[in-house]
This record gives C-alpha cells, sequence and structure tokens, in this order.
C-alpha cells in the first residue's frame, strides 16, 4: 500500500472492524499506535490502491475525497479465488471485491460474481454476509427485454439460492448503484458471527417487492447489525430512499425525496435500536448521498441541513457522489454505517 491510499491513524479503541472516515493524503506514520490490520475500504472521489477500492463516481459540489476503511486485528490474509474474487481477512471480518466483465449479460455477470462471492466465504469460513455494494454499469438502461437493474436482481437472487443462501428475511445490507462504464463491481463485507437483520416498519421489505419492480426481487434487508468485538456494534444502514411501502413518492419534487428519505433514515435507525442496547442516531451515521442530476446538487445539500442536520457531523462530512440509482424516478439516495457501544438484544 502507498502513502496515496494510506490514511491517519484511527480512534484508538481497538476493534475487530473499525470503521474510520479520513479525508485520503495523510501518511500513516510507522509504528504509530492504529497498527490494526488493514482489510480494505472504499474510497469517494480519488484513484485508490488495493485494498482500498475506487469508487468511480464522480463527486459533487465542494465534496472532498473520503474514504471508508475497515481494519481487522492480528494477522490478515490474504486469497483470491478462480472467479476472480480478493479478500483479506482477519480472525474475524473478511473484505472482499470481484469486478466482473459483461460477456453475457448483466444476469450472468451478477449470477458469476455473486457464485464466486459465497464460494470465497464458504471457504474462508466467514459464512455471514454483512453488507455489499454493487456498482452496476448502466444501470437503468434497458437490457434483454427489461432494465438492466432488473436482469441484475434476477442473476442476484438466483446465486444465493443457488448458494442455499436466504433470499428474505437474513439478506446483507446493500446498495446497488449506477456507473458510466466499466464492469460490474461488487464489494462486500462478512464476519464469522451472526447477523442480526434491520427491517423498516415505513417500507415493504425490499426482498417482498411485487413483481412490477421485477420478476425477481432484490435481495438486500434494510440494514444489518453485527457485534464487533470489544463491546462494540456495526450498523450497516443500505441504500435509502423515497419509498414508502414499495412505491417511489414525491416524483419530481428532489426536496420532498430528501425528506422522506430522512424519514426512512431515522425509521431504520429506530428499529435498530429495538434490536440492541446502542441509541443508534442520525449524528453517528458516516453518510453517503448519491444525486442523480447533479443540478440538483445544491437543493439536496440544503435540504439534507435543515431536515438531517446532524447528519455529517464527523470531521470527514457529508459526501455527496454523482450516480444513478435503481429507481428511474428517484433522483436521491442515502447510505451509510455507524458505530457504537452495546450489544444486540
Ligand atoms: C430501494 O429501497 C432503493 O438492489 O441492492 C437500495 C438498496 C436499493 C439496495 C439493491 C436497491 C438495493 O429499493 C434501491
Amino acid at each position: 500500500m502507498t502513502a496515496t491510499a494510506a490514511i491517519d491513524a484511527p480512534p484508538r479503541h481497538v476493534l475487530h472492524a473499525l470503521s474510520s472516515r479520513r479525508t485520503p493524503g495523510a501518511s500513516r506514520a510507522a509504528g504509530a499506535p492504529g497498527s490494526d490490520a488493514l482489510l480494505g475500504g472504499l474510497l469517494y472521489g480519488s484513484a485508490a490502491e488495493p485494498p482500498i477500492a475506487g469508487v468511480p463516481l464522480p463527486l459533487l459540489g465542494a465534496s472532498k475525497p473520503v474514504q471508508d476503511v475497515w481494519f481487522g486485528q492480528g494477522a490478515v490474509t490474504a486469497g483470491a479465488n478462480a472467479q476472480g474474487v480478493q479478500w483479506l481477512h482477519d480472525a474475524d471480518w473478511l473484505f472482499g471485491s470481484v469486478d466482473v466483465a459483461e460477456t453475457a449479460g448483466l444476469e450472468a455477470a451478477a449470477g458469476h460474481a455473486y457464485a464466486g462471492l459465497f464460494d470465497a466465504l464458504r471457504t474462508t469460513g466467514f459464512p455471514h454476509l454483512l453488507r455489499v455494494w454493487n456498482y452496476l454499469p448502466r444501470i437503468n438502461e434497458e437490457g434483454a427485454a427489461m432494465e438492466r437493474y432488473k436482469r441484475f436482481n434476477a442473476g442476484r437472487q438466483q446465486a444465493f439460492l443457488d448458494a442455499g443462501e436466504q433470499v428474505f428475511e437474513g439478506s446483507p445490507a446493500a446498495c446497488a448503484i449506477g456507473t458510466a462504464s466499466g464492469p460490474l463491481r461488487m464489494r462486500f463485507l462478512a464476519g464469522r458471527r451472526a447477523v442480526r437483520h434491520v427491517e423498516n416498519p415505513r417500507q415493504v421489505s425490499a426482498y417482498r417487492y411485487p413483481q412490477r419492480y421485477g420478476p425477481r426481487a432484490p435481495t438486500f434487508s434494510r440494514a444489518a447489525l453485527a457485534e464487533s468485538g470489544a463491546g462494540r456494534l456495526g450498523l450497516f444502514v443500505s441504500g435509502t430512499a423515497s419509498i414508502v411501502g414499495h412505491e417511489s413518492v414525491h416524483i419530481g419534487d428532489v426536496r420532498a425525496q430528501v425528506r422522506e428519505t430522512v424519514a426512512n433514515l431515522q425509521a431504520v435507525l429506530d428499529t435498530a435500536r429495538g434490536q440492541s442496547s446502542a441509541r443508534w442516531s442520525l449524528h453517528d451515521l458516516h453518510a453517503v448521498v448519491y444525486v442523480r442530476h447533479a443540478r440538483d446538487h445544491a437543493a439536496v445539500a440544503d435540504e439534507l441541513a435543515r431536515a438531517a442536520p446532524e447528519l455529517g457531523c464527523d470531521a470527514a462530512g457529508l459526501v455527496f457522489l454523482h450516480a444513478d440509482i435503481c429507481r428511474r424516478e428517484l433522483d436521491v439516495e442515502i447510505e451509510g454505517h455507524a458505530w457504537a457501544e452495546g450489544e444486540l438484544v
């Protein structure tokens, strides 16, 4: 790893999996406290070097490059399989990535990528998939007889079934974000400990969406909670948008979509409160905001500052990215993760 991808020393709680959001560029002093083992991460707005993965989306406005980095503890083992999946793991957590070129369509690429992912989890012994970041080229374009996102959902759900995985309750937290071009890119975090899945009472579970959203439902939960070790919990909130029940609401009104999205984030955090002793709040969330139209950035930022001023209070702040999201009529989506002292209940 080079200095470009290196980061400041993380906070001094030594955890099995520690998220640290940092502005990239600062090198990490050798021997500094925080020689925790780097497992991987996502870098927004700048080129990255493995094991940090660059997210190929432009920053909006004055957003600065930011990275979310995952640390383990102790010895780290690197691995790769024949399906092109690469990973690093410590004793408890695995961060992996796989890029698949679309030679036989997006459905097949999704099937291949997820089959490889589950093969990696089986051979390494990390059975619990916590969070998947899915980056799909041209997500809203029409593909073979249906939108490409729907094709992706078909390939994803079938791969879960083929691997004997749950496709309803028990699905990982996730996002599915559109990129301009390139392969299907997936990044994922898995653990040895059981994961607690969180739903949103304001929304139909995505894995129960009716058929009009595609022949196979998306395979994700609204959030996932896991014990990270040392009495701490991690909460991963999936991509969250202006959906109530299963319907997109406030079509054409990006400010109202921001307010509805914040209400959904709050509902997910409230639900997670009922499943753990931690008092999750928007303040804790390291968030990423995806905006479909660059011209909406200022309105989204302004509306978020009103509706959720406590979001993005950490040093590195919020990151706004220009991206397509999975329903054409939706203009904004927000996701994030948080850490807190506590335990599952
Ligand atoms: C939604 O709620 C918005 O297909 O993995 C959000 C998070 C969305 C994850 C996925 C899709 C996904 O349906 C879209």
